[in-house]
């Protein structure tokens, strides 16, 4: 078995990103898709993005993951875009949510969640005001964690870190939202480029592999969306990778 991964994350319906990726990925058809969550939620495309999902699935091994926003659609949580989104999936794309777990531990390697473990609306990696939260804290959460490398998203932020016990943690950063603004607390994310985000990550002798991507796509496709939706905010996300 080769020991090959594609960490997409955050897709968030952007169907143009994703294929984008899909399309970059053509050479590595045999490695595993992991999608770490926040899969379908926002203005752009979650029922197509969804299907292209279901049609990569049937020549590769595709695992994922749920996301908080995931989690807001299953749970109806009011928003300017669910009403979209739970239109847009039907039952039988809800379904297809419902039965993601929060977490996995892949091939018993890899260990995947969306935030940090056990909690997918925090950041694992990220401090608001310092930048990175201290390794105290972020080895704290990876204590109980038998696996060789874990995964995480949710910041959208690209980054590998290495705990001290020589682990690594790697975030892909987003496929298709490379910057947002949140009120809860207030703050922003940002990449500043308008660009498809994930990584490759591999074990090979001298140890896991990591090779974070970024994919020009035509974003101007994501941004149209959103504006029919009026979203002027993800436009500009979308647009610039600033918020
Ligand atoms: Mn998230």
């Amino acid at each position: 078995m080769n020991l090959r991964y594609a960490l997409l994350s955050d897709i968030h319906g952007n169907l143009a990103a994703l294929d984008a990726v899909l399309d970059d990925l053509a050479d590595w058809p045999d490695a595993t898709l992991l999608d770490l969550g926040d899969t379908l939620y926002g203005p752009l495309d979650p029922r197509g993005t969804w299907q292209r999902l279901l049609v990569e699935s049937e020549t590769r091994r595709v695992l994922g993951i749920n996301g908080n926003q995931d989690r807001d659609v299953l749970e109806r949580r009011p928003s300017a875009t669910l009403g979209f989104v739970v239109d847009e999936l039907g039952d039988a794309g809800l379904r297809w949510l419902q039965k993601r777990p929060a977490s996995i531990l892949v091939d018993n390697l890899v260990y995947v969640c969306h935030g940090k473990p056990g909690d997918d609306t925090r950041y694992w990696l990220e401090d608001l005001d310092d930048g990175l939260r201290a390794l105290a804290d972020i080895n704290a959460d990876a204590a109980d964690i038998a696996a060789e490398i874990l995964v995480c998203g949710h910041s959208h932020i690209p980054r590998v870190l290495t705990l001290p016990d020589g682990r690594m943690i790697v975030n892909p950063g987003s496929v298709g939202l490379p910057a947002f603004r949140d009120s809860d607390p207030p703050h922003a994310m940002q990449t500043g480029a308008p660009l498809a985000r994930y990584a490759r990550i591999e074990a090979t002798d001298r140890g896991w592999l990591i090779a974070h991507r970024a994919i020009p796509y035509d974003h101007e496709q994501a941004v149209e969306q959103a504006l029919d939706r009026d979203r002027l905010d993800w436009a500009q996300w979308l647009s610039s990778g600033w918020a």
